[in-house]
């Protein structure tokens, strides 16, 4: 049997409270959305294996709770990260950029520009009755998060942790973006 690279890779899932952050991380480790909503106090861990044909992926998933009061923490959750998944709640009314524009300026200080891939996910996807202008919305957002934090990789994707549409795909575009441009 031929040897496979080994990654061990951290990721950081972001986003406003209740946009899904933890029902996201729940549904990509196998795990059905619950009822309810139990905010994340803190930050909480998954660790995934995901293995192809050409590497095995160790991904620590550090999923944080939006609650401010863990704001001085920060800085320890960006660290060493390997990629940034921002979460929005795709049904609410508001326009890309006050979507995550708090976020941009988190970033920004925490951890600086550095250019590391970046997955933007609306979620509740199975909740809209019309995705059409999403096509639009996602790249002015895409074009919006590579001007301000001068990243390349930006992906974009409807999600649902209720269908569990696009939870795998839009985490393995990110790993593989994140491992191919390591061996360049
Ligand atoms: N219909 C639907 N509901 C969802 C989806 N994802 C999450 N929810 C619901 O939205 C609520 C909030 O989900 P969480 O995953 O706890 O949100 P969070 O972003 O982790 O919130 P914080 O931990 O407070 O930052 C829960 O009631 C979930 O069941 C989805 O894709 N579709
Ligand atoms: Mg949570």
């Amino acid at each position: 049997m031929s040897e496979i690279d080994v990654y061990s890779i951290k990721l950081i899932l972001i986003g406003n409270a209740s946009v899904g952050k933890t029902s996201i991380r729940r549904k990509f480790m196998g795990i059905s959305l619950k009822q309810g909503y139990t905010p994340t106090i803190g930050f909480d861990i998954s660790i995934k294996n995901v293995i192809t044909d050409n590497y095995e992926a160790i991904c620590s998933i550090y999923d944080i709770g939006a609650d401010a009061y863990f704001n001085r923490m920060k800085s320890k959750y960006y660290q060493n990260i390997a990629g940034i998944i921002l979460v929005f709640d795709a049904t609410s009314e508001l326009n890309e950029e006050s979507r995550i524009s708090y976020w941009i300026d988190e970033i920004k200080e925490n951890h600086g520009n550095r250019d590391i891939p970046f997955l933007i996910l609306g979620n509740k996807s199975d909740l809209l009755e019309n995705k059409d202008k999403f096509t639009d919305l996602g790249k002015s957002m895409k074009t919006f998060v590579k001007d301000q934090l001068k990243i390349s990789d930006v992906g974009f994707y409807l999600t649902s942790a209720k269908t569990s549409e696009n939870v795998n795909t839009s985490f393995n575009w990110l790993i593989e973006r994140i491992i191919s441009n390591h061996k360049k």
